[in-house]
C-alpha cells in the first residue's frame, strides 16, 4: 500500500514537474483586455479588423500570485501583428496605444507594438471595477525600469525581463492581486497575430515554483515510506 502511495507520489511529482517546467507560452493572439472576462466577451469593437472574443483571443493565465510578491522573468521568441515581427521587447520604432483605449476595466497602454505585456487581476470580473490610469512606456528610459509596481487592472510593459544594460527587472504584485495574465501589445485585431513568446517566471507559485513543491512532496512521502519500512522491519 505504501509502495503504491510512493509510486503515485513520484508519478504525480513527475507529471507536475513536466507540466510546469517553468515555461509559459504566450501566443501573439493573446489580448490582455479580455483577461478575467467570461466567454463571449468582445474587445476591439468597431476597429478596421474583426472584434477579438474570449476565449479565442484571451490572454494566458501565468498563475496565482500574492499581493507584494516580487516577480522576475526571462522571455524569448518572436511575435508579429502580423507586421513588425519582434522579440519580447517589441518593435522599438513602433510605439502604439489601443484604437479603442481602455476596455473591460483594464487601462489602455503606450508600448512598443508586439511587446510582451501583463496585467494583474483580483478574484473578480475586472469590468465591475474602476479603470486605472494609462501607463506610458514610449521611451527607452521608461522601458528600462528596474522595479515596477502596477495597480490592479493596469496593463504594463514587460519585455524580455532585462534592461538595455542587462539588469534584471522586477514587478511587484499589487495588494489584492490573485492572478497574473500575459499577452502581447497591439493596437487592434489580435486574431491575425503570429508567433509566440516563451516566458519563464520566478515569483509566481503556479508556474516555476510548482517544481519545488513537487520535489518537496516527493521527499516528504519518501521519508514517511522509509520510516514505515523501518518500523515494519
Ligand atoms: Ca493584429
Amino acid at each position: 500500500m505504501t509502495k503504491k502511495l510512493l509510486l503515485t507520489a513520484l508519478l504525480l511529482g513527475g507529471v507536475v514537474l513536466s507540466v510546469s517546467a517553468g515555461t509559459v507560452v504566450v501566443p501573439g493572439i493573446a489580448d490582455p483586455w479580455l483577461a478575467g472576462m467570461p466567454n463571449g466577451t468582445h474587445d476591439n469593437m468597431g476597429t478596421p479588423e474583426p472584434d477579438d472574443v474570449a476565449p479565442f483571443q484571451s490572454p494566458i493565465l501565468a498563475g496565482a500570485v500574492i499581493g507584494g510578491a516580487s516577480i522576475t522573468w526571462t522571455a524569448a521568441g518572436s511575435v508579429g501583428h502580423p507586421g513588425d515581427v519582434s522579440g519580447p521587447d517589441g518593435a522599438s520604432g513602433a510605439v502604439t496605444s489601443r484604437n479603442i483605449g481602455a476596455n473591460n476595466g483594464m487601462s489602455d497602454l503606450k508600448s512598443p507594438i508586439c511587446a510582451l505585456i501583463g496585467v494583474f487581476l483580483g478574484p473578480g470580473q475586472p469590468n465591475l471595477n474602476p479603470v486605472p490610469s494609462t501607463l506610458d512606456f514610449s521611451t527607452g528610459a521608461s522601458q528600462d525600469y528596474v522595479t515596477l509596481s502596477p495597480a490592479l487592472q493596469q496593463v504594463f510593459f514587460m519585455g524580455d525581463g532585462l534592461t538595455s544594460g542587462s539588469v534584471p527587472q522586477t514587478i511587484i504584485a499589487p495588494a489584492g492581486a490573485t492572478r497574473l495574465f500575459l499577452g502581447v501589445m497591439d493596437g487592434y485585431g489580435w486574431a491575425n497575430n503570429s508567433g509566440d513568446f516563451r516566458v519563464n517566471l520566478q515569483g509566481v507559485p503556479d508556474s516555476g515554483q510548482f517544481c519545488w513543491l513537487a520535489l518537496v512532496g516527493v521527499v516528504v512521502v519518501s521519508a514517511i515510506h522509509r520510516r514505515q519500512v523501518l518500523k515494519a522491519a
